[in-house]
């Protein structure tokens, strides 16, 4: 996939240029996958660019770091000023994508991470389109698990864990298909690779819960909201991996994905291999949710200029 720059970028609590925002070889993160990121999207029109629900994912941020006691030495408000600062010192006017990122630095081959290891925290400015195939996704079950709270907390949006992640992704494209669907170790439906799931049965929706290993995504609680209001009833249940290939529709939410349908899962079609009614509709309202045109979700949105 095709992805571009911007000049400069936010690097503890400095804006530098893009080619100065380097690491040392040394640094912790690059051996051991000990960093934090986050995934954010600002979405512009003809008067404004705005960050989606840039509070939600900062806290996350938080929280990842909160689970592997790094000291970010910024507070929230700090970080949200960082991304807005960053977002107007390159001009950008148009759709890009923000990658917080936390990594230890400078730390020696210990593995003891405490709250006084050096953490570095950098705002990155990407230029990234559409993510996945909005005509829909033929999708595979991995046979790579997904990591699992006891292991490797999903809950956390770490590094390390994109792994799993690749590994998954290897094989799905390995075997000729788009995208993976990875089961948790129970054997129950989990996420995809970078995005979370929903299947829709005879008019309702379901979505594997926090406890199926996934990453508590933002776009997953956007399309619940968006579901609720529309008037569909979302459950959080365990799926089983049989009833992904009985389901009516199937969808993936995930900041770059935004809401992408699942045509095919093993080769077996969903639904008429087409979008389906309900996920179209849930898409079409979260394009315009994002874009402020929805009054109702303006809430969600943080103006740049
Ligand atoms: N699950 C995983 C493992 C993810 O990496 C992501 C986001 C999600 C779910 C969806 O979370 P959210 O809706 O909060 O974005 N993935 C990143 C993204 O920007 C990186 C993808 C490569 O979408």
């Amino acid at each position: 996939m095709k992805i571009g720059y911007y000049s400069y970028v936010w690097y503890n609590g400095e804006i530098v240029e893009w080619n100065k925002a380097t690491v040392h070889l040394m640094s912790h993160a690059l051996h051991y996958g000990t960093s934090v990121i986050e995934g954010i999207r600002a979405y512009a029109d003809e008067e404004n660019v705005y960050v989606f629900r840039l509070v939600d994912h900062m806290k996350r941020f938080i929280n990842s770091a909160k689970i592997y006691s790094f000291n970010l030495k910024y507070s929230l408000d700090e970080l949200l000023k960082a991304v807005v600062e960053t977002i107007r010192t390159n001009n950008v006017k148009e759709g890009c994508y923000i990658r917080p990122i936390a990594f230890v630095g400078m730390h020696g081959i210990d593995l003891y991470v405490s709250k006084d290891s050096p953490i570095n925290v950098a705002i990155i400015l990407l230029k990234v389109g559409e993510y996945m195939k909005s005509e829909g996704v033929r999708a595979c079950i991995s046979s790579w698990r997904r990591i699992c709270d006891p292991l490797i907390p999903p809950l956390a949006k770490a590094g390390g864990n994109y792994l799993n992640s690749v590994l998954a992704t290897q094989e799905s494209k390995r075997n000729g298909y788009d995208e993976a669907i990875m089961l948790d170790l129970n054997g129950n439906v989990s996420e995809a690779p970078g995005e979370n799931i929903f299947i829709v049965r005879k008019g309702k929706i379901y979505t594997p819960p926090v406890s199926a290993g996934i990453l508590e995504g933002i776009t997953r609680d956007t399309a619940i909201t968006i579901a609720n209001d529309l008037g569909y009833e979302v459950i959080e249940r365990n799926i089983p991996k049989t009833e992904l290939y009985i389901s009516d529709e199937i969808f993936l939410t995930g900041t770059a994905a935004e809401i992408a349908p699942v045509i095919s899962v093993d080769g077996i079609t969903i639904g008429d291999g087409k979008i389906g009614p309900v996920t179209k509709s849930i898409k079409e309202l979260y394009h315009q949710a994002v874009r402020n045109k929805l009054p109702k979700y303006s809430h969600w949105l943080t103006k740049v200029y």
